[in-house]
């Protein structure tokens, strides 16, 4: 088949380049208003690693553009931290990009080819060239993506409680802000019991997930199946990222739709999960997959297969944020996604027009760009560096 947005990524195709600056790499210093606990630890910060570039275009207009990468302080949800994901930009990516020279967003990730690994990393470099690029030619990414739809339902992310009384709290708490989707987060020993709990206290209509972070394995299908009466739209990452097959074992054991998270890290990698049997619904994250460009390649391969495609979030700013919108506005993003208004996790965003919700949806934004305007007063008070890679 041929996919919708073959020509983002055909190099033949592309007739305009741009010469790309300086990188401004900015660390930043998130409180999370409450602490979020996954399987895998608990956070009450983000230290963020946003990338600024500038890029001239051929009649020697300068634009600039805001990268954000989703990698967290530790290699704890994926291999990459961000102190390493710096590292890798300084040293081995930037280099290769200038070595490339004039190019656009979707010159970046065949730039960085050869390099093994290191997703969220590239990601946010051709996240910053694709804002450019986009703010340049006065295109917003929903147009730049052909989306339809100009809100999407806003779904929310609930951490692991210590007591059930207080997750319920927090989840009516959600409920009452509008959410039109529950995931909460388990792990064994927080599971099956918080489940019945929170399906009771908001009832059967309200879509209710949950996203186990690889903490559980094989073995386990018979303990997970204890799911299947409450009616939950997927379970999300049961298994480590590897055991591919092991998910696909799952599928067949367990009623409840098994979705991938952690291990879909490219739109090959998820065609042979699908062709297993392992993947019956997908999360897609850019920075997990290398950029927003191959998001879309997963995309279109799930819409060719039938599988439901929702949008991941990783506690992003309204960078970020703002982006994640856009691409859940495209017609196979079926299932709410993690795009929850920025209050959720932060107190203040870094953006002047920060996501909020609306009757549980949020409004995909139109404005030139990936769609946000930074607040450079905030922004530099949450900075805690700054390294500008020539
Ligand atoms: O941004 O709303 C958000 C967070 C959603 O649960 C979320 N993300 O595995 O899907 C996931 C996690 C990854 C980050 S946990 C620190
Ligand atoms: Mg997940």
């Amino acid at each position: 088949m041929t996919l919708r947005h073959d020509a983002l990524h055909d190099n033949a195709r592309r007739d305009t380049t741009f010469e790309l600056g300086a990188f401004e790499l900015r660390r930043i210093a998130m409180p999370l208003v409450t602490p979020f606990r996954t399987s895998f630890g608990s956070q009450s910060a983000r230290d963020i690693l946003l990338v600024r570039t500038e890029i001239t275009a051929d009649d020697g207009t300068v634009t600039e553009g805001w990268g954000e990468c989703v990698a967290l302080s530790e290699p704890s949800y994926s291999p990459e931290y961000v102190d390493g994901a710096q590292h890798v930009i300084e040293h081995h990516l930037i280099p290769r990009l200038r070595a490339a020279g004039r190019l656009d967003a979707g010159g970046v990730a065949p730039a960085l080819a050869k390099l093994h690994g290191h997703p969220m990393a590239k990601a946010a470099l051709e996240m910053a060239v694709l804002d450019a690029q986009l703010r340049a030619t006065g295109t917003s990414f929903a147009s730049f993506l052909g989306a339809t739809n100009t809100t999407i339902p806003s779904g929310v992310s609930v951490g692991i409680h210590d007591t059930v009384d207080d997750l319920l709290r927090t989840v009516q708490g959600y409920v009452d802000d509008g959410y039109v989707r529950i995931k909460l987060k388990i792990e064994p020993g927080s599971d099956i019991d918080h489940v019945a709990a929170v399906r009771e206290l908001i009832g059967p209509d309200t879509p209710l997930q949950v996203d186990a972070n690889t903490a559980y394995r094989r073995t386990d299908g018979r303990h997970l199946a204890q799911l299947d009466p409450f009616d939950l739209l997927l379970i999300e990452q049961p298994l480590p990222e590897a055991d591919i097959v092991g998910h696909a074992l799952l599928a067949a054991e367990v009623d409840t739709p098994i979705c991938l998270d952690e291990s879909l890290v490219s739109a090959s990698g998820t065609a042979d999960a699908i062709e297993l049997g392992a993947c019956e619904i997908a999360n897609i994250k850019p920075g997990r997959v290398g950029g927003y460009l191959e998001a879309i390649r997963i995309h279109d391969l799930c819409v060719a297969n039938n599988i439901p495609v929702w949008c991941g979030g990783m506690l992003e700013t309204g960078i970020g944020r703002a982006a994640n919108a856009a691409l859940a506005a495209l017609p196979g993003f079926t299932l709410p996604g993690d795009i929850s208004a920025s209050t959720r996790f932060y107190a203040q965003d870094i953006v002047t027009d920060p996501i909020t919700i609306t009757d549980g949806h949020v409004t995909v934004p139109t404005s030139p760009g990936l769609g946000f305007d930074i607040d450079q007063a905030f922004l530099d008070q949450v900075t805690t560096s700054t390294h500008t890679v020539d």
